[in-house]
């Protein structure tokens, strides 16, 4: 680190200042330092919830990108060395240091994409945490696969991979990150991460943690920037051996492109447009809840989200006044405040997306039974803000039935038999999740079933056990992570066959 050369270009990671006035310079983190970047391009990080500068990130280009990459290149070998149990105290290490700083990466994330504290506290820490801890408990947890023949012993012995590239967006920013980096490192990998530009903050705070716990350097790296700048030569490195992506269909698409001629290993979480399907023996007020939860949950911007409510024919109207009573009784407001259900959206620019959604939806033939723009405090004037919409009476084949809107805007349908719901539910280019919601349990699991999907719930959502298998098909994605394959996607099996005497 030479304090003369980053004085000079005005960026000055030696001493991180936490009394500095303005905005905070975030700063990359290559071979265990945190660095200045190549070139002196800065982007401005903006509250969602008051559309005020709080910091800078740098447009890093591929010269950083190189850099990075060659210090997890160096740092490789000897990490991958280390035996599984060694790489599982660095993790439950690092899980214990980020217990310590619950709070910050709660307020950091709420604060950064506009989410309530309470979601940031409840889903983002908590889960954050969990990350490292539940992937350092599989990793002790790993049986040997030892296949015996006849006259000989096949050995299966799980490699690490070599250098990863983990690029992740901005609507769970260190909830996905950490759920890449725990198994990627603990199976004996070096990464390179790469977080969204617009959420850069607690991709940060991993950083100072992993600095201040000592893990080797050049384990885990980190490159700021936007995906042309970084993102792109990130995935097209030579030296880069598998790709780990979240974020939208239409960016892996050119992943998975660039990923393609040198053969990487590749994980592709994309987008989703989710079904949850209720039948008239539910138990309604569970169901109310919960599928206004499905469907508004981070401002409806998870990719898990129920955006479209199939209903049966029976209680179609009972269910939907009870459903837009329910949206239209959702605290909408400032993030910070502990009451708050619904924050702001991440950027103008996707207000803007989703807001376009909402006149699509209209001339469409939908009618909004609820939604618009939320009465807020003056400083809140220049936030990206929507109120929870709800649209019904459009055709299932209409776009905003079967594009992802990834916003607070639910699309209610009805339907007469299962077999239409299934029809409706699989109308769509995604297949991600879904929730079925019926106190018949063989039929939820059966109408499960037939949903061309990675994942579904049965009467409740977002329930979460760490070792299923997480992803999706079609355009939401290819390969799954979560317990088991995220070890299997993050290392290469190899079999030993050893003749007996
Ligand atoms: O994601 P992007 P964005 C959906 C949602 C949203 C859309 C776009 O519909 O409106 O995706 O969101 C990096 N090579 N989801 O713009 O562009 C980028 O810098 C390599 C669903 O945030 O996919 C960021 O770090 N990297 C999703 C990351 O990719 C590139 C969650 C994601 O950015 C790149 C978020 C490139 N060419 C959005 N271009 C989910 N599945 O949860 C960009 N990036």
């Amino acid at each position: 680190m030479d304090p003369e050369k980053c004085c000079e270009s005005g960026c000055n990671p030696c001493e991180r200042d936490p009394d500095k006035e303005g905005p905070i310079d975030l700063y990359n983190y290559i071979g265990g330092e945190f660095v200045c970047q190549s070139g002196d391009e800065w982007m401005n990080v903006l509250e969602p919830a008051t559309g005020l500068r709080f910091a800078r990130v740098p447009l890093s280009t591929s010269e950083d990108v190189d850099a990075a990459v060659a210090a997890a290149r160096k740092a490789q070998p000897a990490w991958g060395a280390l035996s599984v149990d060694e790489r599982a105290v660095w993790l439950d290490r690092i899980a214990d240091a980020l217990e310590e700083r619950y709070e910050d990466i709660a307020s950091l994330e709420s604060r950064d994409t506009g989410k309530p504290i309470s979601l940031a506290r409840a889903v983002d820490a908590k889960r954050s945490v969990t990350n490292f801890r539940f992937f350092a408990g599989l990793l002790r947890e790993q049986e040997s696969e030892i296949f015996e023949m006849e006259d000989s012993t096949n050995f299966v012995v799980h490699k690490p991979v070599g250098v990863g590239a983990l690029i992740t967006p901005w609507n769970l920013p260190l909830y996905l990150l950490s759920w890449k980096v725990a198994p990627a490192i603990g199976m004996g990998n070096s990464v390179v991460c790469k977080p969204s530009e617009l959420t850069p903050m607690t991709a940060d705070l991993l950083m100072q943690v992993i600095d201040d716990v000592g893990l080797p350097a050049g384990v885990v790296n980190l490159v700021h920037g936007n995906g042309g700048g970084a993102g792109a030569p990130l995935v097209a490195h030579h030296d880069v051996d598998l790709v780990s992506f979240t974020g939208g269909t239409d960016t892996g698409q050119k992943v998975a492109a660039s990923a393609a001629p040198s053969f990487k290993k590749l994980s592709l979480e994309l987008g989703g447009k989710n079904a949850s399907i209720v039948f008239s023996d539910c138990d309604m007020e569970t169901t109310v809840s919960g599928v206004v939860r499905a469907g508004f949950l981070n401002q409806g911007q998870v990719c898990l989200c129920g955006s479209r409510v199939l209903v049966e024919d029976s209680i179609y109207e009972q269910f939907r006044d009870r459903f837009v009573d329910a949206v239209e009784s959702m605290v909408v407001g400032d993030p910070s405040d502990e009451a708050t259900e619904l924050g702001a959206l991440i950027s103008s620019e996707h207000l803007g997306k989703v807001s376009e959604y909402v006149e699509v939806a209209k001339k469409e033939g939908g009618n909004l039974l609820t939604g618009g723009q939320p009465s807020l405090p003056s400083k809140f004037e220049h936030g990206n803000w929507m109120a929870p919409t709800v649209i019904e009476g459009l055709s299932p084949d209409s776009r905003c039935s079967t594009e992802e809107i990834f916003g607070p805007v639910v699309t209610l349908h009805r339907f007469g038999s299962e077999e239409e719901a299934v029809a409706i539910a699989n109308n769509t280019r995604y297949g991600l999740a879904g929730s079925v919601w019926t106190s018949d349990l063989e039929r939820g699991k059966r109408v499960s079933e037939s949903l061309e999907t990675g994942m579904v719930w049965v009467n409740t959502w977002l329930h979460r056990d760490l070792r299923v298998p997480f992803g999706g098909v079609k355009d939401s994605g290819v390969g799954r992570e979560g317990g088991k394959w995220s070890l299997g996607f993050f290392s290469e099996a190899m079999n030993v066959c050893v003749k007996h005497d």
